[in-house]
């Protein structure tokens, strides 16, 4: 998907111009994947831009820095100012965030330990991650024949760069194949996620999404729509899945900061329910963007707004 441009980015404490936020050919996370990132989002809400589970982000960001021995050379607190100054100076009402710390130019070798830190934070505006009309009609998936990295690879507890590589793998496959998107299944089999999104099925009015030991990222969307889900009613449970029970799902959805809620229409050729979407992922996502947009009470501590 096409970059937008917009004119600032926060580069190791600082605002600089879009075009000089570049870094040298021989950074090490270029070469060996060493880098941790997050994927946030900003909405536009009466009160201006609010930016949607802000600290579970960060903690999340902090998490996946600890598995690397990665030390971030700015607190919390930090960042979460970086964020709102960098969407402030961007003047953006709605817009995706992508803060990331990686080992810098200065060291060669897989040796991480050596390498500077440095630390971006960019923002620009980032529409339906699978198309606009996906939000309404959904996609249609491919099971992956790769298989997803497991706990003791590539931890999936971790939003690491390198790490990323596996899923570029499914994704191509499935676009060559003619589908939107690709879900892998783990080792053993189990249903884990899409390149880039959570997955939930509806079956008999119950939600069921793959448990994060499937290895699965734990996704903030996804327990959010989990929280929502609940609030309207509905049971919602955490199960391994097998690649049929997708097949045999009256409804079947995605989850991710920039996926958001996306219907799945069909998985390897099979039309999942109606072949549209359905009624719960309809008032999932009607919940879930009234929340967003700081329509719902309920959730206002789920919202930071960026000119408080
Ligand atoms: N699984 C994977 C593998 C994943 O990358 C994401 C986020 C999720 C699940 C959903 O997690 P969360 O965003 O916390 O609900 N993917 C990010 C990056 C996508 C990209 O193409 O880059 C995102 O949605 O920001």
């Amino acid at each position: 998907m096409p970059i937008t441009e917009v004119e600032k980015i926060w580069m190791d404490g600082e605002l600089v111009d879009w075009r000089d936020a570049t870094i040298h050919v021989l950074s090490h996370a270029l070469h060996y994947g060493s880098g941790v990132f997050e994927g946030i989002r900003a909405y536009e809400t009466p009160r201006g831009a609010a930016v949607w589970h802000l600290d579970e982000h960060l903690h999340r960001l902090a998490r996946s820095a600890k598995l690397y021995h990665l030390d971030i050379p700015f607190s919390h607190e930090a960042l979460a100012e970086a964020t709102k100054d960098v969407i402030r100076a961007n003047r953006l009402d709605a817009c995706y965030i992508r803060p990331i710390a990686f080992r810098g130019y200065g060291e060669m070798g897989v040796n991480p330990l050596l390498a500077p830190v440095n630390v971006t934070i960019a923002v620009w505006p980032w529409g339906a991650y699978l198309g606009e009309e996906a939000l309404e009609q959904g996609v249609r998936i491919k099971i992956s024949s790769w298989r997803r990295n497991g706990p003791n690879s590539l931890p999936s507890a971790a939003k690491a760069t390198g790490q990323y590589i596996n899923g570029v793998l499914a994704k191509i496959e499935s676009l060559k194949a003619g589908y939107d998107e690709a879900i892998m299944l783990n080792e053993q089999g189990s249903v884990t996620d899409g390149s880039g999104e959570n997955v939930f099925i509806v079956r008999g009015g119950v939600l069921t999404t793959p448990p994060i030991q499937a290895g699965c990222l734990d996704g903030i969307t996804r327990v959010a729509v989990m929280t929502l889900a609940r609030d309207l009613g509905y049971e919602v449970t955490q199960e391994n899945l097998v690649r049929t029970d997708l097949y045999n799902a009256d409804e079947c959805f995605f989850t991710g900061t920039a996926a958001e809620v996306t219907p799945i229409r069909e998985v390897d050729d099979r039309v999942i329910g109606e072949g549209h979407r359905g009624p719960v992922t309809k008032e999932l996502q009607g919940a879930f963007f009234a929340a967003t947009k700081g329509e719902n009470e309920k959730y206002a501590s789920w919202l930071t707004y960026v000119n408080a």
